[in-house]
């Protein structure tokens, strides 16, 4: 929704609530919702309508179901401040039922539960449903109702519902192998839309910001592929960390009694997953603002994320093949291949060639031989490294700590070779061969694609390639600063399986970026790939991954 949707909503959510109710009900805190509008994108000139919105609304009914957990999310639930979560209750929400904090017990408490299901109500579920050969799992109150049909029955009558958790969404920690009661996240069997809010716990803003939305904009938030609203969940949670530039310096906790701990030192050596984490916990952190995971010391360990128990590796190490248990690894989607562009194909098509032994190029026009994408990038340690330095204090301090690395690990020095010009290559097979480098080995980019190639997480180190259009029709890939983050993740202790997978994923996530961007450019839908490394099956894979659907390969 845009500002002006966004606007005409929630005037025509005033209008309706003016003619059903002659006066406010109460008076709401503009302090507090302007805090929401801002923590859940509705621009602050808005605040006064949703101030009037809250005040003449009736309490909104809410249902708590508890499943399989820990009871973890009533408790963060519990923590919320400004206002108190009783001052919610008593102003915005109506907690109809919830186990744990109700008053009401037995036939009572079941009543309650039967009565809501009579009048418009929001559902929350906490924890997963154990779906395992016991019919009797999760039974619970008078009338004894397992937990599946419980979920389903009260689901049926539900206005929206909001699975709070990592339990509820994606199953959680019951769900890890090996599973006893096969336990799974409520979207397995409920067929109605559902909100995921995951986290273990997820923090109070989070829960109650997305709820917030819905009572305000009577829809349910804009959600990513799965189902996790966008303003909570859409941006990658160590891009926000407070410890980010320790990391881009390649600083390191090497332990947890450290001293550095205390100076701000990132920890992803000691276990963090922060990199593979889309949550907003450094902005919103929790227990009403005082602290989040990293703050305190302990590495993220991925808790809102799907499978975050068994396919995250050890929780105090960072993910490496030795401790791997994959459940199932995905087969390699694969790519159909051209050795020559048909001639009627020629205007309609755009080729990505990926050789080892020519430039990387996207063309349209094979007769002409015209490239339309420019990369170039040093090619050798001894050009990126004085590159890197001369950047900024953290490049400096990262090529310092990546020169003190090569001798604790007693690598040779780098910095002997061709000058900065003979090493400028615009291949990206010689980014493999580089990646090669670092690790202080000389492989040839075969050898580096078999190591990407046996690395067993889907997790990927991203590096942060930059796609820019030029007035010519082409576009050109920045290469060189990104190249730091390689050497960040090797100084952190990521194995060099996991380097090169992640080097591999980018390249080609950023190729097929740049293949979109020309092909919008250039009005074509089809486009075709040839060159030696496009035999390989990961490049395969990943370049199909990132292709949108809309495109055709031919
Ligand atoms: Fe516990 Fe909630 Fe974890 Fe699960 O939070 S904190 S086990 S997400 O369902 O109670
Ligand atoms: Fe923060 Fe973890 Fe990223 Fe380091 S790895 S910057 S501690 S999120
Ligand atoms: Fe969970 Fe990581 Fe946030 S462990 S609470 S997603 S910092």
């Amino acid at each position: 929704m845009d500002k002006a949707q966004i606007l005409e909503r929630l005037k025509t959510h005033l209008q309706q609530l003016k003619n059903t109710h002659k006066a406010p009900r109460n008076e709401v805190s503009i302090e507090w919702v302007t805090q929401i509008c801002n923590l859940i994108g509705i621009p602050k000139d808005y605040a006064p309508l949703c101030e009037q919105i809250l005040s003449y609304k009736p309490l909104t009914r809410l249902v708590w179901l508890h499943m399989a957990e820990c009871t973890g999310c009533s408790e963060s639930f519990l923590r919320l401040d400004k206002p108190g979560v009783e001052s919610l209750l008593l102003e915005y929400i109506s907690l109809e039922y919830h186990e744990t904090i109700m008053g009401a017990v037995g036939f009572n408490a079941k009543q309650c539960l039967h009565d809501t299901l009579k009048e418009e109500f929001i559902l929350v579920i906490e924890g997963g449903v154990s779906l395992g050969e016991n019919a009797y799992f999760l039974t619970s109150g008078a009338d004894s109702t397992n937990g599946e049909n419980e979920c389903l029955e009260v689901a049926r009558h539900a206005q929206a519902i909001f699975a709070i958790g990592t339990c509820s969404s994606f199953g959680g920690v019951q769900a890890a192998y090996p599973n006893p009661t096969q336990s799974q996240g409520i979207s397995t069997f409920l067929r109605q839309p559902i909100v995921n809010i995951p986290g273990c716990p997820p923090s109070e803003a989070n829960m109650i910001g997305s709820l917030m939305y819905y009572i305000l904009l009577q829809e349910i938030p804009p959600c990513d592929s799965l189902n996790r609203p966008l303003w909570s969940y859409g941006k990658n949670l160590h891009e926000m960390c407070e410890r980010k530039a320790k990391f881009e310096s390649g600083d390191f906790v090497e332990s947890f009694d450290d001293e550095r701990l205390q100076d701000g030192y990132c920890l992803y050596k000691v276990g963090c997953k922060g990199p593979y984490v889309a949550n907003n916990c450094p902005k919103v952190k929790f227990n009403a603002k005082t602290s989040w995971p990293v703050r305190a010391g302990h590495g993220c360990i991925a808790c809102s994320e799907p499978d975050f128990w068994d396919s995250f590796g050890k929780i105090e190490e960072p993910i490496n093949n030795a401790n791997a248990y994959i459940k199932d690894k995905k087969p390699l989607k694969s790519l159909p291949l051209v050795h020559r562009l048909d001639d009627t194909l020629l205007d309609s098509t755009l080729c990505l060639e990926l050789d080892s032994l020519s430039d990387t190029r996207i063309y349209s026009q094979e007769k002409q031989n015209l490239n339309l994408l420019a990369v170039s990038f040093y090619a050798n340690l001894s050009a990126l490294l004085p590159y890197l330095a001369s950047k900024n204090k953290l490049g400096a301090r990262l090529v310092e700590n990546y020169h003190k690395w090569r001798l604790k690990e007693e690598l040779e020095s780098v910095l002997d070779s061709e000058s900065a010009e003979d090493s400028i290559s615009h291949n990206a097979s010689d980014m493999l061969k580089l990646v090669g480098m670092m690790f202080g080995k000389s492989l040839n980019h075969a050898q580096v694609l078999d190591l990407a190639q046996s690395y067993l997480f889907p997790h990927i180190s991203k590096l942060d390639f930059k796609l820019t259009t030029k007035d010519n029709g082409g576009c050109e890939i920045e290469v060189n600063k990104s190249l730091r983050l390689p050497l960040c993740y090797l100084l952190g202790g990521l194995e060099i399986e996991g380097v090169a997978y992640s080097v591999v994923s980018s390249i080609c996530e950023i190729l097929a970026l740049a293949l979109v961007e020309l092909c919008k450019i250039y009005n074509i839908s089809q486009v075709a790939f040839k060159g030696d490394l496009m035999q390989n099956p990961l490049i395969q894979d990943r370049l199909a991954t990132y292709l949108p659907k809309w495109l055709k390969v031919v």
